[in-house]
């Protein structure tokens, strides 16, 4: 039984270290809002609200969660009691259509508090089986393919097991190349689009074929499935989706059309930890591998994506780096760190695994509400 007396949401702003670019934009700075949940005995949980600054991976911004958030999700939830975590998304999702991110940042910070309070790690909890996750890094479009191909190098170096390349239209097949070509025949890499393209391109794509990737993710348009599918039977390389796949029906309907073989969860962008292991299990169900995706997350976020990547169909390398690819400093200790062999330890730890540093969130923080 979860009773929550309260949630403080808290918006902080964290500068990257290198800047971020995607076919869709640039992210020089994080604009993140944290939750902090208490319950009626005073234990505290805290979660990541992984919405960007602007509407252009989903529709969600920082600005309309923090409404969502203020005005309709978090007064769903304080001063009621849940049975258990998994009966919070229904709570949250009745007659409100989206903002995905919204209701996941209060799920998931549910998913926390019960792990407080059960004094288990919230990996056990939802029953994680790794120890250990496979880490992968994504690299944002670079200036051009030699700068690539040596950030591709210096990556994999550091013991990276997956690098991703984000592509967008000119910036795409000769990049790709010149990674491959510095990487070798055999290095683990992949591409992401994040909806640059339409089905028009299919050839210029197919040139992918040959380079070995992994996967490419969502080439085409965000909410798309039935293109993806006519795609797909172009391409030798798997398709994996992203942005399409926004709860278990698309998972389901993604399948049923063949418009792709892996899919990225990130729990932002289903709902929270509930659907994130539905989706999980029935995607192993259907031989379908997952691996998870990230959003740029602080140390807090993260703690939430790497409990999620212990469960056993994790099976491809994460976007699940260490702290210190985003941030000077990050907002917990210890801080994420990946092992020499490319992996990150799942934490044993009661709740999220790590300590969160009051002191840096209040430094950062810009704004701060309490809905009690
Ligand atoms: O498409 O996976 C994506 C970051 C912001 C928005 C979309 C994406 C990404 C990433 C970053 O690829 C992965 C990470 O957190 O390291
Ligand atoms: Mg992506």
């Amino acid at each position: 039984m979860i009773e929550i007396a309260s949630i403080t949401l808290r918006e902080i702003r964290l500068p990257l270290k290198e800047p971020f670019r995607i076919s869709s934009g640039l992210t020089t700075e994080r604009r993140i809002a944290l939750l902090e949940l208490r319950d009626g005995s005073g234990a505290v949980s805290w979660s990541e609200c992984v919405a960007g600054e602007l509407p252009n991976y989903s529709p969600e911004t920082i600005d309309t969660a923090w409404l969502a958030i203020t005005e309709w999700l978090a007064p769903r939830v304080v001063g009621k009691s849940i049975a258990a975590p998994g009966d919070a998304f229904p709570i949250l999702d009745e007659d409100i259509r989206g903002h995905m991110m919204a209701k996941a940042a209060i799920e998931m910070g549910i998913w926390g508090l019960e792990a407080v309070q059960l004094g288990m790690s919230l990996s056990k909890l939802i029953g994680g089986t790794r120890r250990e996750i496979d880490v992968g890094i994504s690299l944002g479009i670079q200036a051009d393919p030699d700068a690539l191909a040596s950030r591709v190098t210096k990556a994999l170096d550091e013991g990276y097991r997956k690098v991703k390349i984000k592509i967008m239209p000119g910036a795409d097949i000769t990049y790709v190349r010149a990674a491959r070509q510095a990487a070798g025949p055999h290095a683990p890499l992949m591409a992401d689009a994040n909806n640059a393209y339409t089905l028009e391109d299919a050839e210029h794509l197919a040139q992918l074929d040959e380079l070995n990737l992994m996967m490419i993710e969502q080439p085409l348009a965000h909410d798309d499935l039935v293109r993806h599918a006519e795609l797909q039977k172009l391409l030798q390389t798997p398709l994996c989706l992203d942005e399409s796949i926004t709860s278990l029906d698309r998972a389901r309907d993604m399948v049923t059309l063949g418009s792709g073989r892996i899919v990225n969860i990130k729990p932002g962008r289903v709902g929270g930890l509930a659907s994130s292991i539905a989706i999980h299990s029935f995607c192993e169900s259907n031989g379908i591998p997952v691996w998870c995706g990230g959003m740029l997350e602080s140390g807090i976020g993260r703690a939430y994506n790497v409990a999620l990547a212990s469960l056993s169909n994790f099976v491809k390398p994460g976007d699940v780096s260490p702290s210190s690819r985003y941030w000077a400093k990050d907002i917990v200790t210890p801080e994420w760190k990946m092992t020499d062999r490319g992996t990150m330890v799942v934490p044993d730890g009661a709740g999220l695994g790590v300590d969160i540093d009051r002191d840096r969130i209040e430094d950062l923080t810009v704004r701060e509400a309490t809905i009690s």
